[in-house]
C-alpha cells in the first residue's frame, strides 16, 4: 500500500568510498518472537495481547496471525545454520513471555524455556553470539485483564520474569536488553490502539510508558543481581524531529513531537528525570500522578549499553485547517497533548511502509544519544526497510533494500568518525515476518519467506550483508 505522491525508492547505490568498522565491531541481524516463532499454542504457551488483538476481527490486514509465522520454533536449528552461512557475529532475538511463564505470573515452563537455550546453545555452536530482548510486545493476556501496562503492578510482574529467564539462559546469554521500543507499546498499544492490546486512552499511553520503564529498571536490578557480567540495556526507537520552517510555531511543534517521540524514554532512563516541557503539554492528559517517589532512580538504574532502533525521521509543522488524514503512525491518538501537530511528507523516496528514507537522521540520532545523554557503547539493535519483493527465476534481487543498508551503512560509520562508540549492527530483519497490523503483506527480511511452503531464500540483500561481515565494512562503489 504505498503512497502514489510519494517517489518509490530506487536502489540505486550511492557513490561512496571503502569503509571498514572497527575490530570486533558486532555484525547482526534481528528477529522477534510473535513475529517469527508461531507454534503459538505448543509446548504450553499461552496467549499474548498479541494472539487475542489478531483473532479479533478487523484489527490485522487480512486477518493474518502469528499462529505459524515463520515457523521459527520447529525450524531454528536449521534458521540457525542460515545465520551461520551468512557469517552473523550476533543474532538478536526475543524471548516469548508467555511461552516461558504462561499467564505472566508463577512458575516457569519448562519446555517453553528449553526452547531458548537450545536456540542459545545452537548459536553459541555456530560462534553467533545470542543476544536476547525480554520483551518484544508480547504481554501475557492475564497480565493485560489485570490492567497490562497503565497498571503499576505490571511492573513488578515484568522483573519477576526476567529473573526467571535469567535463571534459565544467565550462563549462555552475555547480552540482554529488557524492552524493544517502549514507544510502541505505550502509544501504539495504549493511544492509537492500532497495535495490541488496542485500547485508546491518552492517560494510559503515558501511565504504560512509565510502567514500562519501571519495569525495565527492576528487571535490570534483577538481571544485575543474577548475573554481574552480563552487559544490559534497553532498546529504544528514535526519530530526529525537525520542524518544517524556522517559523516558531513549526519549531515548538517539532519540540512537543520529539519530547513525546524520544525524551520520554530518554530522559528517564539515562537522566532520571522527566522533561518539564513533556508535563505542561501534557498537563490536560494527565498530572502523572501515577510517578511515585523513587520511581525515577530505579527506571535509572546504570546500563551497560544502549540500543537504537533507527528507521526514519519526523517533520512537523504546527496545524493548518482541513489537514489530511494521517497515517497510523502519525494519528493524533498516538500524540497526547500534541494532537493538532501536522506530519509533513516531504516527497522523498519511502519505503512500502510509506517511510521515508533518511540515512543522515541515524548519524543524528546516534550523535545526539552520545552527545547529550551519555557515554555508553552504543548499538543499532535494529535498522532496515519493507519493499515489494519478488521471486523470479528462485532468486529475490531486492536491490532498494540492499542500497537502504548500505546509505545507513555509511551513516553508521559517520558517527563512528565523529566520535560515537557504535559498537554493533543489527539488521532488521534476518527473515520476513508477521509485520504486526499489516501482516505478512509488509516484507523487511533479508532472507524470503515462502510462507505457504516455508522455504527460505536468501535475497541479494542477504547475500551482500555476508560479504559485509566478511570484509568487515562496505565496498568502494
Ligand atoms: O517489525 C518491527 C519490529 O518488531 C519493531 N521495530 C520496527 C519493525 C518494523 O516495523
Amino acid at each position: 500500500m504505498s503512497n502514489p505522491d510519494h517517489p518509490p525508492a530506487v536502489g540505486v547505490l550511492d557513490q561512496g568510498p571503502e569503509l571498514i568498522f572497527p575490530p570486533g565491531f558486532l555484525w547482526g541481524a534481528a528477529t522477534a518472537a510473535y513475529q517469527i516463532e508461531g507454534a503459538a499454542t505448543e509446548g504450553g504457551r499461552t496467549p499474548s495481547i498479541w494472539d487475542t488483538f489478531s483473532h479479533t476481527e478487523g484489527r490485522v490486514v487480512a486477518g493474518h496471525t502469528g499462529d505459524v509465522a515463520c515457523d521459527h520454533y520447529h525450524r531454528m536449528p536449521s534458521d540457525v545454520r542460515l545465520m551461520a552461512e551468512l557469517g552473523l557475529k550476533s543474532y538478536r532475538f526475543s524471548v516469548s513471555w508467555p511461552r516461558v511463564q504462561p499467564g505472566g505470573s508463577g512458575p516457569a515452563n519448562a519446555e517453553g524455556l528449553d526452547f531458548y537455550r537450545r536456540l542459545a546453545d545452537e548459536l553459541l555452536g555456530h560462534g553467533i553470539e545470542p543476544w536476547l530482548t525480554l520483551y518484544h510486545w508480547d504481554l501475557p493476556q492475564p497480565l493485560e485483564d489485570a490492567g497490562g501496562w497503565p497498571a503499576r503492578d505490571t511492573a513488578g510482574r515484568f522483573a519477576d520474569y526476567a529473573e526467571l529467564v535469567a535463571d534459565a539462559l544467565g550462563d549462555r546469554v552475555r547480552y540482554w536488553t529488557t524492552l524493544n521500543e517502549p514507544w510502541c507499546s505505550a502509544f501504539l498499544g495504549y493511544g492509537s490502539g492500532v497495535h495490541a492490546p488496542g485500547r485508546s486512552d491518552g492517560a494510559d499511553a503515558v501511565r504504560a510508558g512509565h510502567h514500562l520503564m519501571l519495569g525495565h529498571g527492576l528487571a535490570v536490578q534483577a538481571l544485575r543481581a543474577s548475573r554481574p557480567h552480563a552487559q544490559l540495556g534497553i532498546t529504544v526507537n528514535l526519530y530526529p524531529v525537525t520542524p518544517a520552517s524556522d517559523a516558531p510555531a513549526d519549531v515548538d511543534a517539532a519540540r512537543r513531537i520529539d519530547a513525546l517521540a524520544n525524551r520520554f524514554f530518554l530522559d528517564p532512563v539515562l537522566r532520571g528525570s522527566y522533561p518539564t516541557d513533556l508535563a505542561a503539554d501534557l498537563r490536560e492528559v494527565t498530572d502523572f500522578g501515577h510517578v511515585r517517589d523513587g520511581d525515577l532512580a530505579v527506571i535509572s538504574t546504570p546500563l551497560d549499553l544502549v540500543g537504537v532502533n533507527y528507521y526514519s525521521r519526523h517533520v512537523v509543522a504546527a496545524p493548518v485547517e482541513g489537514a489530511e488524514p494521517e497515517p497510523y503512525w502519525r494519528a493524533p491518538s498516538c500524540w497526547p497533548g500534541s494532537e493538532d501537530v501536522r506530519f509533513v511528507t516531504r516527497g522523498v523516496p519511502v519505503t512500502d511502509m510509506d517511510w521515508e528514507i533518511d540515512a543522515p537522521g541515524l548519524t543524528e540520532t546516534l550523535r545526539r544519544v552520545h552527545d547529550e545523554y551519555t557515554d555508553l557503547p552504543l548499538y543499532v539493535t535494529e535498522n532496515g526497510s519493507a519493499f515489494v519483493d519478488a521471486v523470479i527465476d528462485g532468486q529475490v534481487d531486492d536491490v532498494d533494500r540492499l542500497a537502504y543498508f548500505d546509505a545507513h551503512l555509511r551513516a553508521a560509520h559517520e558517527a563512528i568518525n565523529a566520535g560515537v562508540p557504535l559498537r554493533g549492527y543489527f539488521a532488521w530483519s534476518l527473515m520476513d515476518n508477521f509485520e504486526w497490523a499489516w501482516g505478512y503483506t509488509k516484507r523487511f527480511g533479508m532472507v524470503w519467506i515462502d510462507y505457504d511452503s516455508q522455504a527460505r531464500i536468501p535475497k541479494s540483500s542477504a547475500r551482500w550483508y555476508a560479504e559485509v561481515i566478511r570484509r568487515n565494512g562496505l565496498a568502494a562503489q
